[in-house]
């Protein structure tokens, strides 16, 4: 859906963050890792919230990462990097743009912005961390820890499940493929 303000936009995708209770990252981490808390992860005034990412194949070298950052402090802050070691040799912050009617992907210049009191959604077709250089392929029910780094907020680890098609937030449904 596309809504002309921003802030409405950032209200309904709070209001879709609400709606699913269920979202694996929230409803699992605090029963099987003792040092999670089980709730969104937090980078000072920042709430990491719904961090998935989507099954490759085993010829794929490069997977995304969607995930929704909600600034509740008064100020903005910037995703300034995103790291998971664990699965990939590195990591960018890409967006898409449309050239000549094809959605094409590139690395998105001095990070992600994420206003203050907003939420702003890393969905496909839009917004995402790309995992450059997979060291094995990702598998449904995977889970991995990312680190975010926030230019004023600092470091925070997140755990991403790899969610199976069939199991991906609402919200991701419509955006487009995500391809290499
Ligand atoms: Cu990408």
């Amino acid at each position: 859906m596309t809504m002309p303000f921003p802030r409405l936009t950032a209200l309904t995708l709070l209001g879709l963050a609400a709606l699913l209770p269920a979202a694996p990252v929230l409803a699992q981490s605090g029963h099987d890792h003792a040092g999670h808390a089980a709730g969104p992860m937090a980078a000072g005034p920042i709430m990491a919230m719904q961090a998935w990412a989507r099954p490759t194949t085993s010829q794929a070298k490069a997977g995304g990462v969607f995930i929704t950052l909600h600034n509740t402090g008064a100020d903005a802050d910037t995703l300034t990097a995103a790291a998971a070691p664990a699965v990939a040799e590195r990591t960018e912050l890409h967006t898409h743009v449309m050239d000549g009617g094809v959605a094409r992907m590139r690395p998105v210049e001095g990070g992600i912005e994420i206003p203050a009191g907003q939420a702003v959604a890393l969905q496909p077709g839009g917004l995402h961390i790309m995992l450059m250089g997979l060291k094995a392929p990702l598998k449904p029910g995977d889970r991995f820890p990312l680190t975010l780094t926030f230019a004023k907020a600092g470091t925070s680890q997140v755990e991403v499940e790899v969610l199976p098609p069939g199991k991906e937030p609402a919200q991701a449904a419509t955006g487009m493929g995500h391809s290499h």
